[in-house]
């Protein structure tokens, strides 16, 4: 039942975290306002199943054209929906891709926080607004203590990571110096089977039932010894939730407490399909990144402690989770191509 008449305005509701969060809203009777970046082909696969038409008296999603580059259509927007809530969850979120095309990176990901601070600052001089920003465990970067929490110093190793790092400051300065309600969501890894295909559980889930299925022979990897503390996105939308829900602006981290590497979650997605991924997996340098963030390990006190959030999924059961997804994607494609 709907407990909730609030409306909240989402960067980023095309991508995996956007399109849960906006289930979650939706699910708790927010009204819901998303910006999707217009592209040459459809881009909304994954809240194509909670939109329907904007002429039916009861919709509660609304689509509108943006871009996180462009300040004034983000001041537009947040002027006309008056949202109570703003999450900030559109970025260029791929760590190496950053590498290749940095100064994209740092405008939608830096400059691009900057503008959704600047419109909610608009916005709270004539309605009281709130601000979620999707910072990252990559801020950590070259780990200076195991495990990371709030109080960790960063030490961001990617111009994403450095550009996370800018958002987040930016962040706390606006709740400083403007009092505006902004808080910090420091989150590590999180998958779904939602998640971009060319991120690494993704990419092993597809390949391992794409193999099972004779689809495919090889899978291409890099660097397999780095640790990462996986939780699942559905999971980690609730505690997103959680904290602009709490009774004063703050940072959180959320995360599982358990880290893993990628050869370990290997082992659980190829062992559910009874494969051993030895057989199958090839090293490919061309995967290997510039400089490398070994080991990420995150401290959930804090949000246990102060907004009652936990993981519910433990890696092994979301490495299960996506291969179950990603094996009956792949039995489609089977039957599409032997038609
Ligand atoms: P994602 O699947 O890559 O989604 C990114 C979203 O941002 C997509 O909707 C994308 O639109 C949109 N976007 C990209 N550039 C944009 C621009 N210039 N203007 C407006 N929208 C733009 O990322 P995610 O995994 O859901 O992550 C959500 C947020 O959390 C991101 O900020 C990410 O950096 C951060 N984060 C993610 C994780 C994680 O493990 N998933 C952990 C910590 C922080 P298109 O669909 O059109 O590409
Ligand atoms: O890499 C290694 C790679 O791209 C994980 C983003 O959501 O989480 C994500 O960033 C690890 C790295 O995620 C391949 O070198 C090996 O050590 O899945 P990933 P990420 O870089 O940790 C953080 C928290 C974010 O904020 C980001 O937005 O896996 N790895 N072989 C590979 N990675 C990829 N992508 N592809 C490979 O073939």
């Amino acid at each position: 039942m709907p407990t909730q008449s609030k409306t909240a305005l989402v960067t980023g509701i095309t991508g995996q975290d956007g399109s849960y969060l906006a289930e979650l809203l939706l699910e708790k009777g927010y009204t819901v306002h998303g910006i999707v970046r217009r592209s040459s082909s459809f881009n909304t696969s994954r809240i194509d199943h909670l939109y329907r038409d904007p002429h039916e008296a009861d919709t509660r999603l609304f689509l509108h054209y943006g871009d996180l580059t462009d300040g004034q259509n983000l001041t537009n927007l947040v002027l006309d929906v008056q949202p109570d809530e703003i999450y900030n969850l559109g970025a260029q979120s791929h760590v190496r891709v950053s590498f290749d095309a940095p100064a994209y990176t740092v405008q939608t990901v830096a400059l691009g926080a900057l503008n959704v601070l600047e419109a909610a600052r608009q916005l709270s001089k004539t309605k009281p607004t709130r601000v979620y920003q999707a910072s990252s465990s990559e801020m950590y970067g070259d780990v200076v203590e195991t495990p990371q929490r709030e109080t960790t110093p960063f030490s961001p190793q990617s111009p994403y990571a450095c550009a996370k790092v800018y958002a987040f400051h930016q962040t706390v300065n606006y709740r400083n110096a403007y009092s505006l309600f902004a808080s910090n969501g420091i989150l590590f890894n999180h998958e779904s089977p939602r998640r971009g295909e060319t991120f690494v559980t993704r990419k092993i889930t597809r390949a391992a039932t794409r193999i099972k299925l004779g689809l495919q022979k090889k899978l291409y990897l890099g660097n397999l010894d780095a640790k990462r503390d996986w939780g699942y996105a559905k999971d980690y939308v609730e505690g997103m939730w959680r904290i602009l829900q709490h009774d004063e602006p703050d940072d959180f981290v959320l995360a599982t407490g358990e880290t893993q590497t990628i050869r370990t979650f290997l082992d659980y997605a190829f062992g559910v399909l009874d494969l051993d991924w030895n057989d199958y997996v090839e090293i490919d340098p061309r995967y290997f990144r510039p400089s490398e963030v070994d080991l990420l390990l995150g401290d959930n006190t804090k949000a246990k402690e102060k907004l009652g959030w936990e993981p519910k999924t433990t890696c092994k059961e979301l490495a299960e989770l996506m291969i179950q997804h990603d094996l009956t994607l792949a039995h489609q494609e089977l039957k599409r191509t032997s038609n």
